[in-house]
């Protein structure tokens, strides 16, 4: 194993599991983040995100030595860079744009440090074409040293794309059973990546170019977007149409042929929601699907909004002597889906606020995953699951959380857009 230190640039959802699982193979990671809470609570062996195993694992690692965490990158072997890759709105027209600011100051954080023989790996998913920009990020700092577009297979530091493929809330297995696809910029690049892998992974390590590596990743999830924009506008079909969705969807499942994915608020996450864009952004007249998928899907909260809006008017016709003030809304569930504490790019967040922007009562939220909502949530009280269901008067399911599965709310004005209740 010629790898004998590994850093992780970026600690959150995805760096912090990979390091931790070269960590438990007895190798010396040394993780990098600019977020000083992040380090200082991993650094005392715990986690600062919600993830099944992952704190017996980082307890584990940080205990036995394996894994220490710091602001400032450290001299290792290999890379991995798995920083967000956000999307920045474009002033031009509506199709948003990649933004690799994350990736570029991370390139520059490591370049003083990236000595002869040393690989890096950019797991961030990434529109196509990242990984060489990344690769000339770091020849521009370090013109001592060779990189693989300057001169090939012998180049002095190796670079590759291998996007990060698993699902939160099962990462701790998918990061060792999933395939990897190892995008290397040449076939020197490849083999060392996969040799890094394969500490861990017991899925095949699959390798291609750089870019096809970019371009994959980029289709599993614009696919996944396209297939729940179906569940979704089939949804809005049967509202119309008088016809339960749920019902609709596992009929038409029994065919052998057909798997319907399922309705929902809207696509949440940093992933679905945002990578299809860099493929819109990139192609935005042969991408015609995935841009109609992406507006499918973005445009469900508001027809959600629209939908308790009138849970709300019906209620006050039905009981006259209430004002609007003294109608209470409970919202369940906060995050991008069920059982995680996730809340990026979260529909269930937008409707729950969006709702307590507009109605004049209380606006409740039930989330089992966090204990506190920030200030910036004006107006939403965060209550017990109890306190909801018996005190509102108008219930948004937006989240079917396990907890929430167990106990339906029962009542007249109800809006449950995961068919649980
Ligand atoms: N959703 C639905 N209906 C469904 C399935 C999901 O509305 O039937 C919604 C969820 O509620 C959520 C959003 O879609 O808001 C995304 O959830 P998800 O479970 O489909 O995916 P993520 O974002 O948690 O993880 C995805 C995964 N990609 C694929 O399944 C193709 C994961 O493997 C990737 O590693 C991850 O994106 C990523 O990091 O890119």
């Amino acid at each position: 194993m010629s790898f004998k230190t590994i850093s992780v640039v970026g600690l959150g959802y995805i760096g912090l599991p990979t390091a931790a699982m070269f960590a438990s193979r007895k190798i010396k990671v040394i993780g990098v983040d600019i977020n000083q809470h992040a380090v200082d609570t991993i650094n005392r062996g715990e986690i600062h995100i919600v993830e099944p195993e992952l704190d017996m694992l980082v307890h584990a690692a940080v205990t036995e030595g394996y894994l220490k965490a710091t602001t400032i990158p450290e001299e290792a072997d290999a890379f991995l860079i798995a920083v967000p890759t956000p999307f920045k709105p474009c002033a031009t027209d509506d199709i948003p744009e990649p933004n690799l600011a994350y990736i570029e100051s991370a390139a520059t954080a490591i370049a003083p440090i990236l000595k002869k023989g040393d690989l890096v790996i950019l797991e961030s998913t990434s529109p196509v074409g990242a990984t060489e920009q990344m690769a000339e990020w770091l020849a521009e700092a370090r013109s001592d040293l060779s990189f693989p577009q300057q001169v090939g297979g012998g180049a002095d530091v190796n670079v590759a794309h291998c996007p990060e493929r698993v699902l939160p809330g099962h990462v701790v297995r998918e990061l060792v059973e999933n395939d990897r696809v190892i995008g290397g910029m040449t076939t020197k690049c490849s083999e060392r990546a996969i040799e890094l892998y394969k500490t861990f992974v017991e899925g095949d390590c699959v390798t291609t170019n750089a870019r096809t590596a970019e371009m994959a990743k980029l289709t599993e999830n614009s696919c996944r977007d396209v297939q729940i924009a179906f569940a979704n506008e089939l949804s809005i079909i049967c509202d119309k149409l008088n016809i339960d969705v749920w019902e609709l969807i596992s009929l038409a499942n029994r065919h052998p042929r057909i798997n319907i994915l399922q309705p929902g608020p809207g696509v949440g996450g940093h992933c679905i929601a945002v990578d299809p864009w860099f493929i819109v952004s990139k192609t935005p007249e042969q991408a015609q699907l995935i841009h109609t998928a992406r507006k499918v899907n973005d445009n469900k909260p508001e027809w959600v909004i629209n939908k308790v809006k009138v849970a709300i008017a019906d209620f006050l016709q039905a009981n006259p002597n209430k004002t609007v003030k003294e109608v209470t809304v409970a919202c369940y569930g906060l995050a991008f889906k069920p059982d995680i504490d996730d809340l990026r790019e979260s529909p269930a967040l937008a409707i729950t606020q969006n709702i307590a922007k507009l109605h004049a009562g209380t606006v409740m939220a039930v989330e089992p995953n966090i204990n506190h909502l920030s200030s910036q949530f004006k107006n939403i009280e965060l209550v017990s699951f109890d306190n909801a269901s018996k005190g509102a008067d108008v219930h948004v399911l937006l989240v079917d959380h396990h907890q929430f599965k167990t106990v339906a709310v029962k009542g007249d004005y109800i809006i449950d857009t995961k068919g649980i209740w």
